[in-house]
């Protein structure tokens, strides 16, 4: 087999992501209010291990030596969440002054370490007292959103150039709200929608309140964008995929791009009675405009795509539409790689949505693999998963999609939601026992990736 090397844009921004509850700890610290992912982790049963974000990877103390770690990597930039009950304990009103200081002194040691800071207003960790007022299912609560923008952009908005409001709508609604495997555990397919709604409906009241008060900064959304890739273009094929492209893809980026909720998918909802036969009742006039709102940047999380195959399951089987792909390798997740599925994503929405910049503001591997007897971490399969990934998005870059970063998922071992523990994403090994931190292979690998700004890889 033959190699080539590949090189990438002089600006790339490469990074690395974290959120706050999956790494921060200090749950309940200097003034932070309950969020209902404290309250989800501390209900048993509902995380795997039986684990919580309480402790985490303990950044909240360990933010310098974690700095000092990505300053080591020579990443160009660090895409890392802020916890809203750390700011806004109730999730509106009173504000924490040690929250905003956190945030601050993070953001300045980045900008001292030549990092770019890249905030998430919203990671999933919503102040309990919004919830119990009933979430992101109420309008209140995207109308709280923009008060927190506000307090927060006021802050850090000289600093940062960077915003991203949401992350993942689609898994907020799906799994939180429509399964219940995250928090706040519901199940409840025509309250999603709503939430779907007001999570968009604030990420378009923000724009503004970011521009203004973080001028000239770049303001954009992340969304995890799941392809449906069709083994046959059969009518079972055509039809299922659509309807999944719908729900998974289409329901996000058709509003945020000017262009509604899909017609075809509001029609699914009524003939499956999520919403009421007049539709989408909790639109209110100027809403679609307002979600539309004119944005820098699409942040896409891309991990794996669904393959539909020729046998898949009729349509009211009760089953999912989604037959087995066995033959594909999986990560520790059970998500078959596919890296040509980020290729082809990443053309998909530079052609459909036209996008002014995207950025991969997610993507890696879970893979388990720990420290040998000499103490080195050969985390062979993510080292090659990353290759695979870097060399798809260089192809996208080179057919003329404005692909301006990549943030690896993730930067350290961390909590892994209703997971727990059990999944390690991270280019660093974390020991929860004692919190050292240890580079693995693909973090020495990545370190050289980002120094020659591009890499080998197979033709
Ligand atoms: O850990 C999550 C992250 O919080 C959001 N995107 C997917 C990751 C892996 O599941």
């Amino acid at each position: 087999m033959t190699s080539h090397v590949i090189t990438f844009p002089d600006d790339f921004f490469w990074g690395a992501a974290t959120s706050a509850y999956q790494i921060e700890g200090a749950w309940d610290e200097d003034g932070k209010g309950e969020s209902i992912w404290d309250h989800f982790c501390h209900t048993p049963g509902n995380i795997e291990d039986g684990s919580t974000g309480d402790v985490a990877c303990d950044h909240y103390h360990r933010w310098p030596e974690d700095i000092a770690l990505m300053k080591e990597l020579g990443l160009k930039a660090y895409r890392f969440s802020v916890s809203w009950p750390r700011i806004l304990p109730a999730g509106r009103g009173k504000v924490n002054q040690a929250g905003l200081d956190f945030y601050s002194r993070l953001v300045d040691g980045l900008l001292e370490a030549g990092i770019e800071p890249f905030p998430t207003l919203y990671h999933w960790d919503l102040p309990r007292s919004l919830q119990d007022e009933g979430g992101w299912a109420a309008r209140s609560t995207a109308e709280a959103f923009v008060e927190y923008t506000d307090v927060l952009s006021r802050h850090l908005g000289d600093r940062v150039k960077h915003w991203i409001t949401h992350n993942e709508p689609f898994s907020v609604a799906f799994l939180g709200h429509q399964i219940g495997e995250h928090a706040p555990g519901l199940k409840d397919t025509p309250t999603s929608l709503k939430v779907i709604h007001h999570l968009l409906l604030s990420h378009g009241w923000a724009v503004p309140v970011l521009r203004r008060n973080s001028p000239g900064a770049e303001v954009g959304i992340t969304l995890v964008c799941i392809p449906i890739v069709l083994a046959s273009s059969s009518a079972d094929n055509l039809r299922v995929g659509r309807k999944l492209d719908g729900q998974f893809n289409r329901w996000y980026l058709d509003p945020l791009y000017g262009r509604h909720y899909p017609a075809d998918q509001v029609a699914e909802h009524i003939a499956d009675g999520n919403l009421p036969a007049e539709g989408l009742v909790f639109v209110e006039p100027g809403d679609m405009e307002a979600i539309a709102a004119q944005t820098d940047f699409l942040g896409v999380n891309y991990y794996t795509t669904i393959v539909l195959r020729d046998e898949v399951v009729p349509e009211g089987e009760n089953q999912p539409p989604v037959s087995s792909v066995s033959e594909v390798e999986c990560t520790d997740m059970g998500w078959p790689i596919n890296p040509d599925g980020l290729y082809q994503l990443l053309n998909r929405l530079h052609f459909e949505y036209q996008p002014g910049k995207l950025y991969i503001t997610e993507s890696g591997a879970s893979y388990s693999d720990g420290p040998d007897k000499d103490g080195r971490i050969r985390d062979q399969r993510r080292l090659n998963y990353l290759r695979q990934h870097f060399a798809a998005a260089q192809r996208a870059i080179k057919c003329g999609v404005p692909l301006a970063g990549y943030f690896v998922w993730s930067l350290i071992d961390n909590f892994e939601w209703n997971k727990g523990y059990a999944q390690r994403f991270g280019l660093i090994w974390v020991d929860y026992e004692t919190q050292q931190r240890i580079l693995k292979d693909s973090a020495l690998w990545y370190k050289q990736v980002i120094a020659d700004n591009g890499l080998v890889t197979p033709t």
